[in-house]
């Protein structure tokens, strides 16, 4: 078993989807560990995505993911951090597939509606960014 982190980004959540977007997660094997919404810092938005922080659009990504709500969730599949990551389709909706979390509901390649960690280690280090382990049951 492997444990992989999601997030509804604000663009889901405002749009009422979250909860359709974690059906299809269920309904593919996926169980939930723990759920939180809560709406994130400016200082844990910059922090979240760190590792982009170079890049041109970073101001822009920690804007919008402090704009509203989130809904954060902990996951625990066979595999979960790829498979989640086929569920999810490509970081731009434009390039998603047919029938994947993105390609339904994200807008572009910023409002993209879902996160989901790209490695079991960065998982670990994301989990542990939104839960105590007593919250993981
Ligand atoms: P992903 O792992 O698919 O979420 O994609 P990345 O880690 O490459 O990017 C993280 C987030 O940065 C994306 F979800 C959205 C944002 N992003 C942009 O806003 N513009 C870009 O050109 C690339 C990424």
């Amino acid at each position: 078993m492997e444990r992989t982190l999601t997030i509804f980004k604000p663009d889901s959540v405002a749009a009422g989807k979250a909860g359709q977007m974690l059906g299809q997660i269920e309904a593919a094997g996926f169980r939930v560990l723990g759920l939180k919404r809560l709406r994130l810092s400016q200082i844990q938005a910059e922090s979240f995505y760190q590792v982009h922080r170079e890049r041109p659009f970073f101001s822009s990504l920690v804007k919008f993911m402090t704009e509203g709500p989130v809904i954060v969730a902990a996951l625990e599949a066979e595999q979960a951090v790829t498979r989640l990551r086929e569920l999810m389709g490509a970081t731009d909706p434009a390039k998603a597939a047919t029938g994947t979390l993105r390609r339904q509901f994200a807008s572009n390649i910023e409002r993209n509606a879902i996160h989901g960690s790209d490695s079991a280690e960065n998982a670990r280090i994301e989990i542990a960014f939104f839960f105590a382990g007593s919250e993981l049951i």
